[in-house]
């Protein structure tokens, strides 16, 4: 494997450019591990848990696996200090985080040698955390499943991979290796896939919530949370039809929102309730059609890409001749 600093598979030492989503509540040692092994780089979601709880996951990760793995760490969480700190002893390969700046915490991560890969929705952002050292970056789209930005993958990948120097990795809205190859069209040098690992055999996920995924069409994600500022999309459902409709007349506030909807993640994923349950998807959810295991999952994927090119050359070439 090629040993240069824009190669996510150098830089990371995986065999595909390819990164599980760090979903909170979902990502656990099971997928994140099976990720890992598929020749990918699995993630252990923080989510909202505390550093006791991700140390463990990641000790029983470093069972399953001899691979790189990374943890993500969503930065509303309460315990973010204490996790970083732990973080710096336990040294997984890579840390990324979501849904804030990570700043603060990138000179100590690195200290401990963790690469560092923030997820970004904007541009700003990303000049920001290139400049405070990041390895590498993950602009994710507002297709993405849970909290999301404003810009769609087709506009901001190239707009980040114009504006930093070091490997955008694009996420949102990525499904199969058609995707895959638009997103290296755009620039990214790697993918973070979320919604199709949602189906993985390994992914520990109530049943419901995977059928919900499996069932799903084009039009079904909405998003909640536009009021208060963490807009998260989801598949659609009485939850959501009831909150949208106080959202939209102003009848709750983001105090009564938040209260409303805490713990509604957990009970879709582990409870199988999936009618009041926050059951977070991608908008890509209408193209995943079958369980797989993550190893399946990421060589259809790479096969794909591999048959898009080579179609879509031929296609170019025949244009030329006109
Ligand atoms: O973080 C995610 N996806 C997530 S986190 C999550 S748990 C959660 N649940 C309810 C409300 C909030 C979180 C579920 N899904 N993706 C990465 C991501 N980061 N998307 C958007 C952002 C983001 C948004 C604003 C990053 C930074 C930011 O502003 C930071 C700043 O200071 O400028």
């Amino acid at each position: 494997m090629a040993d240069c600093t824009d190669d996510i598979g150098g830089l990371l030492g995986i065999r595909y450019p390819i990164i599980q989503g760090g979903m909170a509540w979902i990502a656990d040692s099971s997928l994140a591990s099976a990720v890992s092994n598929g020749g990918g780089l699995g993630l252990i979601a923080a989510g909202n848990a505390d550093a006791d709880f991700v140390r463990e996951e990641i000790r029983r990760t470093r069972v399953l696996t001899d691979k790189p793995f990374g943890v993500n760490v969503m930065l509303l969480n309460p315990h973010v200090d204490a996790i970083m700190n732990m973080l710096c002893t336990e040294r997984p390969a890579v840390v990324t985080t979501g849904a804030g700046n990570p700043g603060k915490y990138m000179a100590a991560l690195k200290d401990a040698g963790i690469k560092v890969i923030p997820v970004v929705a904007s541009v700003a952002l990303s000049v920001r955390l290139a400049r405070a050292g990041a390895d590498a970056v993950v602009a994710e789209g507002q297709e993405a499943g849970g909290h999301i930005g404003e810009a769609t993958t087709m506009a901001l990948v190239p707009q980040v991979t114009s504006a930093v120097d070091i490997p955008v990795i694009a996420a949102g809205g990525i499904g199969d290796g058609r995707g895959a190859a638009a997103a290296f069209m755009l620039g990214a040098k790697g993918l973070q896939v979320g919604t199709r690992f949602l189906v993985a055999r390994e992914c520990t996920i109530s049943q419901a919530y995977k059928d919900m995924i499996l069932k799903a069409k084009d039009t079904d994600t909405t998003v909640t949370g536009k009021s208060t500022g963490h807009p998260v999309r989801v598949l659609k459902n009485r939850m959501t039809k009831e909150i949208l409709s106080l959202e939209g007349s102003g009848g709750i506030s983001p105090e009564e929102f938040e209260q409303r909807m805490a713990g509604t993640l957990r009970a879709a994923v582990k409870d199988g309730d999936v009618t009041y349950g926050s059951v977070m998807s991608g908008q890509i959810a209408g193209l995943v059609r079958k369980e797989q295991t993550a190893a399946e999952i990421i060589e259809e994927i790479f096969k794909e890409v591999k048959d898009v090119y080579e179609s879509r050359a031929s296609v170019c070439g025949a244009r030329r001749s006109i």
